[in-house]
């Protein structure tokens, strides 16, 4: 592995913002077609609110190789689609051996978490709680606030990610909210 100097970023903790992020991921509802149980109502959502924004990554990269951490702001916005809360795609880390620590900066939600076994749990977030997904475990982040969920991620830099099969399969619970209230529900 090559040598390379330590560097510092800026991240406003109480805004959750990475300051000069060198990469932004973005994903529109559009990007989330499969991934939640009314499809239609997701397409509805696309046509009369102009593809609205859904997550977003904020990223300084290091190289992804072993022994390098990688970390992000992630940050997913209110609302819902049939009234199952906004979510992130979820995934396996490619290396399924690896680990990842989520710390929420802002706003309210869980950690959805499923093992290949078919065990599934979830994690409330909440700011200033840390989640710790042990290797093996595939994560998605649901939103159940009104305000936007943002976390910092850090994992092995080599770990990469496994969208796999998550459209159509997903995980054994999804999570809505109806008048304010939030369930669970077993599909
Ligand atoms: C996070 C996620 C981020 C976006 O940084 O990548 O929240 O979610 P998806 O990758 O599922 O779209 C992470 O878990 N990294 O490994
Ligand atoms: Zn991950």
């Amino acid at each position: 592995m090559k040598t390379m100097d330590p560097f510092a970023i800026d991240i406003d903790l109480e805004a959750g913002i990475m300051a000069d992020p060198k990469n932004h991921i973005i994903r529109r509802a559009s990007d989330m077609r499969g991934y939640y149980a009314d499809q239609q109502a997701l397409e509805s959502l696309i046509a009369d609110h102009h593809d609205p924004l859904h997550y977003e990554v904020f990223e300084v990269p290091v190289p992804h190789q072993p022994g390098h951490l990688m970390y992000c702001i992630s940050v997913l916005q209110p609302g819902s689609v049939a009234h199952e809360c906004y979510m992130t795609k979820g995934h396996f880390h490619t290396i399924a051996a690896t680990a990842e620590i989520y710390l929420c900066l802002r706003g309210q939600g869980c950690v959805l978490m499923k093992t290949e076994q078919g065990k599934c749990l979830t994690l409330k977030m909440s700011r200033g709680r840390m989640i710790y997904i042990p290797p093996f475990w595939a994560h998605r982040s649901v939103n159940t606030s009104d305000q936007p969920l943002v976390s910092f991620c850090v994992y092995p830099a080599d770990a990469g990610h496994n969208y796999g099969d998550f459209a159509q399969q997903g995980f054994p619970i999804r999570i809505f909210r109806t008048h304010g209230k939030v369930h669970l529900r077993q599909p």
